[in-house]
C-alpha cells in the first residue's frame, strides 16, 4: 500500500506551510487585505503536488533539501496563482476550490486578480533570493520557471483550453494543450531539483522524460476524477468540464482507455526512474503511483 501520504506528504506539506505563513505574515499594511485573500488561498489546503516533487527529486539527487523549500514555494505560489485565475467568471467561473469558495467568492473579483497577481510576482521575488543557492542557480530557477509558466507553457495551455471550449478538438490537440496547461509546472518542480542539486545534462534530461509521463497521468486522472469523484475534486457534485463544455481524455478515450493510458504512463515513469544513477528511486516512483490512484 502506497502510505506516501502519510510519510512524506503531510510532513512536507507542514513545513512548507510554516514557510508560506512566514513569507506571506499579515502585518498592519494598509493594503492587508491582499495578505488576507493570499493567505486564504494558498495556506492549509491543495495536495503540494509540486513543492513535494521538487523536494522528493532534489532528495533522490542527493541535493540540499533545505536550499528546495524557498523554490518548491515559488512553484505553489504559481500554481495558486493560476487556479485563483482560472475560477474567475471570464475563465471556469468555479465558486469552490479546495473545499472552500473561491477567493472572488470569498473577496471579490478584483482582490481575486489582484490576489493572483500578487502570487505571481512574488514568486519570482523570493526565488531571487532563495538560500542555500548561488547566483548562477537563482537565474537558471528564474529562467525555468518563467518559461514553463509562460506563453509556451501553462499560459499558452490556459488559451488553447480557453478557445478549445464548445469545440471538437482531436486527441493530439488536447494532448498537447494539457501538456501546456498541466505539465509545465509538474516539469518546473522536476527541473527545479536539478538545478539544486546540480545534476548532469543526461540526468536532467532523464527526468524531464519521467515528468512527462507522470503530468499527462496526473491531467488523465484529474480527468477521470472530475466524473467520479466531483465532490472530492471541486466541492460540488458535478462535473465542471461537462459544465464548460470541454473535451476531456474522458470525453475523447471513454473511462476505461483513459484508465489504461494512466496505468501504462505510470510503468514508463517508473522505467524512466530505474534508468537513473541513483542509488533508491523509491520516493519517486511512490509519488508516480500515489498520482495515477489518488482520490481527489
Ligand atoms: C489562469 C494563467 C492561468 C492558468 C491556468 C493550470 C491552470 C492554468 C488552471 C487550472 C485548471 C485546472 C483545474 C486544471 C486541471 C489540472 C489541475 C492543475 C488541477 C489542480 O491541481 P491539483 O489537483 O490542485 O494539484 P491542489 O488544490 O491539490 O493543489
Amino acid at each position: 500500500m502506497n502510505n506516501i501520504v502519510e510519510t512524506y506528504f503531510k510532513p512536507y506539506a507542514a513545513i512548507l506551510d510554516k514557510q508560506l505563513d512566514a513569507l506571506l505574515e499579515e502585518r498592519p499594511f494598509p493594503y492587508q487585505s491582499l495578505f488576507k485573500a493570499a493567505r486564504y488561498s494558498i495556506l492549509g489546503h491543495g495536495k503540494r503536488l509540486r513543492p513535494i516533487l521538487t523536494i522528493a527529486t532534489t532528495e533522490v539527487l542527493n541535493g540540499n533539501i533545505q536550499a528546495a523549500i524557498i523554490p518548491a514555494c515559488a512553484l505553489e505560489m504559481i500554481h495558486t496563482y493560476s487556479l485563483i485565475h482560472d475560477d474567475l467568471p471570464c475563465m471556469d467561473n468555479d465558486d469552490y476550490r479546495r473545499g472552500k469558495p473561491t477567493v472572488h467568492k470569498a473577496f471579490n473579483e478584483a482582490h481575486a486578480l489582484l490576489t493572483g497577481d500578487f502570487l505571481l510576482t512574488y514568486a519570482f521575488e523570493i526565488l531571487t533570493e532563495a538560500p542555500h543557492l548561488t547566483e548562477g542557480q537563482r537565474l537558471k530557477l528564474v529562467q525555468v520557471l518563467s518559461a514553463m509558466s509562460g506563453a509556451h507553457g501553462m499560459i499558452g495551455g490556459q488559451v488553447m483550453d480557453m478557445e478549445a471550449t464548445n469545440q471538437e478538438i482531436s486527441y493530439e490537440q488536447l494532448r498537447f494543450l494539457q501538456v501546456c496547461k498541466t505539465g509545465s509546472l509538474i516539469t518546473a518542480a522536476i527541473e527545479f531539483a536539478a538545478i539544486i542539486s546540480n545534476a548532469s545534462h543526461e540526468v536532467s534530461v532523464q527526468l524531464s522524460h519521467f515528468a512527462h509521463d507522470i503530468g499527462f497521468a496526473f491531467q488523465i486522472i484529474d480527468d477521470i476524477l472530475d466524473v467520479t469523484a466531483p465532490e472530492e475534486k471541486h466541492g460540488t457534485k458535478h462535473s465542471t468540464d461537462q459544465q464548460n463544455n470541454k473535451a476531456t481524455y474522458v470525453t475523447l478515450l471513454g473511462m476505461e482507455k483513459a484508465q489504461q493510458a494512466a496505468d501504462q504512463l505510470l510503468q514508463s515513469a517508473i522505467q524512466k526512474l530505474q534508468q537513473l544513477p541513483c542509488n533508491d528511486v523509491s520516493l519517486l516512483a511512490n509519488i508516480a503511483e500515489f498520482i495515477v490512484t489518488r482520490k481527489s
